[in-house]
Formats: C-alpha cells, sequence, structure tokens
C-alpha cells in the first residue's frame, strides 16, 4: 500500500504544480481572468479532494523523493510559451490519470470524482489554445494561391512550393463558388498537412474548420477578427491592415500576425493603395512580439527593403507564377538572410 501511496503524493504534486504553471500562464501571459480563476478553481479541487480523502500523513510517509529514479532525469529546455504550456498541460492530465487510477486502489469512492476532474481539464485546456497557435513557421515566404488552373494544377503547384521550402501557403479565393473553394481548400490542406506546413484560408472560417486549417486571414470588411476568435479559438488568426489606425484595432482584436499592404503597387489588387514601406516600419514598432507579413508587389527585387523596414515574412502572388517558383522562392528566402547580414553590420 506504501507504494500506491508513493505514487499519490508523487501525481499530486505533479498536478497541482503542472496546473498552478499553466495558471501562472494565464494570468500573468494571456491576462485572461476567467481562465486564470478557473484553472485556480481546479487546482484547489484537487487538493481538497485529495487530503479530504487520504490521510496527509499517509502521503507524506509514502514519500522518497530522494531515492526516486525520476530525481536526475533533465526535463528538456522549452524554447517559448507554446512548449512551456504544452508540457505543463500533459504533465497534469497524465497526472490527473494516474490519480485516478491509484484511487481506484486506495479509495475507489473518490475515484469518479478524480475523473471529473480529468475531464474539467480536458475542457480548460481549449482555453490554453491560444498558445498553440501563436507561432507562425520560420521560412520567410508566405505564399498565397489564387485558383488558376483548376484544381489539380494549383494542388501541384502547391506541392512545387512546399518542396521549395514554403511552410504557409494561404488559399485565397474573390470568386467562383463555394463548392470550388471547398474542394480547393481540401486539396491544399491535405498538401500542407503532408509538409507540415500551414494551411491559411482568407476571410472563411467555415472553410478554414471544415478542412482543419491552421490558420485563418482576415481583411478589413471580413468578419471582425473577435468574433472569429470565438468560433475558431485554435486558429493563427490574421488580419490586413494598411494604416496604424487599422494594426491598432487588429492587435486590440487579439490578432496572432499583422499583413501590411499593399506595400508597393500592384495588379493583383488594384483597389489595394500603395501604402509604402514607411508604413510597414511604423506598423512593425506597433506589432512588439506579433510578427508582420508584408504584402503587395513584392518580389526578389524588392524583398531586401521590405526585410529591412521590418517585414518577418513577405506574402506574394503573383511573382511566385512569374517564373520557375523554386527560384522565386530561393530568391525571397536569401534576400532575408542578406538582410540580418547587412542589418547586422550596420553601425548602430
Ligand atoms: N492585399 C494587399 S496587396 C495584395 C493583397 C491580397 C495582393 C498581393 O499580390 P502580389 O501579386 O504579390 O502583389
Ligand atoms: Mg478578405
Amino acid at each position: 500500500m506504501e507504494k500506491f501511496y508513493r505514487v499519490l503524493d508523487v501525481d499530486f504534486n505533479r498536478a497541482r504544480e503542472g496546473l498552478r504553471v499553466l495558471e501562472d500562464c494565464a494570468r500573468f501571459y494571456l491576462e485572461e481572468a476567467e481562465l486564470t480563476g478557473a484553472l485556480r478553481d481546479l487546482r484547489h479541487r484537487l487538493s481538497r479532494l485529495t487530503l479530504e480523502t487520504f490521510p496527509r500523513a499517509a502521503l507524506l510517509a509514502g514519500r522518497e523523493s530522494e531515492r526516486d529514479l525520476g530525481r536526475n532525469f533533465k526535463s528538456p529546455d522549452r524554447r517559448d510559451w507554446t512548449e512551456l504550456v504544452q508540457a505543463n498541460s500533459l504533465r497534469v492530465s497524465e497526472a490527473l490519470r494516474s490519480l485516478e487510477e491509484v484511487s481506484k486502489v486506495l479509495g475507489p469512492d473518490s475515484t469518479p470524482a478524480y475523473q471529473e476532474l480529468r475531464f474539467r481539464f480536458y475542457q480548460l485546456e481549449k482555453g490554453l489554445a491560444r498558445f498553440y497557435r501563436s507561432r507562425l513557421p520560420d521560412f520567410p515566404v508566405y505564399a498565397i494561391i489564387e485558383p488558376g488552373a483548376g484544381i489539380e494544377a494549383d494542388v501541384a503547384f502547391a506541392r512545387r512550393l512546399l518542396a521549395a521550402g514554403v511552410r504557409i501557403i494561404q488559399l485565397r479565393l474573390k470568386c467562383g463558388d463555394d463548392r470550388d473553394f471547398l474542394d480547393l481548400a481540401v486539396g491544399l490542406a491535405g498538401e500542407c498537412r503532408k509538409a507540415a506546413a500551414l494551411f491559411v484560408v482568407n476571410d472563411r472560417p467555415d472553410i478554414a474548420l471544415l478542412t482543419r486549417a491552421g490558420g485563418i486571414h482576415l481583411g478589413q470588411r471580413d468578419l471582425p477578427p473577435a468574433e472569429v476568435r470565438r468560433i475558431c479559438p485554435h486558429l493563427v488568426l490574421g488580419a490586413s491592415v494598411n494604416s496604424e489606425v487599422s494594426a491598432r484595432r487588429a492587435l486590440a482584436a487579439g490578432v496572432d500576425y499583422l499583413a501590411v499592404g499593399a506595400i508597393f503597387p500592384t495588379a493583383t489588387k488594384e483597389a489595394a493603395r500603395p501604402v509604402g514601406l514607411e508604413m510597414l516600419r511604423r506598423v512593425k514598432r506597433l506589432a512588439g512580439e506579433r510578427p508582420v507579413v508584408a504584402i503587395g508587389g513584392l518580389n526578389p527585387g524588392n524583398a531586401g527593403a521590405a526585410y529591412e523596414a521590418g517585414a518577418d515574412y513577405l506574402a506574394v502572388i503573383s511573382c511566385l507564377r512569374a517564373g520557375r517558383p523554386e527560384k522565386t522562392v530561393a530568391a525571397l528566402a536569401a534576400a532575408r538572410d542578406e538582410s540580418i547580414k547587412k542589418l547586422s553590420h550596420r553601425p548602430t
């Protein structure tokens, strides 16, 4: 029995501590009062249940941390909030499951209560989804595909881009019917999944959900980002902006990245008034840690200037169709490396 108490003690600590880490993330990073309160409540309920069901003395008697084989296991480094939250979410759900199993031996009357806590945690984990979608892949080319030569050809084009290293593909469809939109989105989503790339749907949260896309992109006249967030809390959410006012508005709505444009004149979206590199610089300043995507009239010739003005990514449509896409993608990516080199040599 003592060994069961040892497991109970370890997993009680593990679950409580994991919940405390998540609570701190919700409190200090997300600053979301409701989620913070719900995680705290779960932690308190777990403590109450355990300490009211099992004698504290038995838990402490079972404790043998000095001899614990796991004592010297090195826990992996965490690169960011996403990894921190992911690791601690797993820790909590695993520990809750273990408590539930051990309670079957030590105090079966409490098992349903442990099970309920575990299910409550699964629910709360959804609130932590914000941490999971805040990251865009590293590669700086954000490819936008507008349907051209039919689904097969468009999907084949996406495959070429992915093979060239592109890790974000957006589907943008301004005319045509919904069935075509959905069919093409299914094809592109499948290719992106195979390549572990992010698939983003422009304008349409319904199509994004139906195709299990990773992101949704909204213009200023599309559905409001805050509303879309309610129905797609797990998706990377991007917004197009063309001024400091619109950038502030999008940031206040909690978007994950901003797309600024049109930077240069473009025939792809003639109505888009060019805002120039200066606006890109200003939006970058406002965006803080959120990534900024430059869009509009970009190509390998002006890519360096866009990176130097603050673009983290370049969203491109027509230049990908202008020559061999592999060559263009490589040139757009190389321009970033050049800019980084140039900026790091610039005297301060
Ligand atoms: N939004 C601002 S400019 C633009 C969009 C969708 C079009 C960008 O296309 P291109 O061909 O890369 O200039
Ligand atoms: Mg739109």
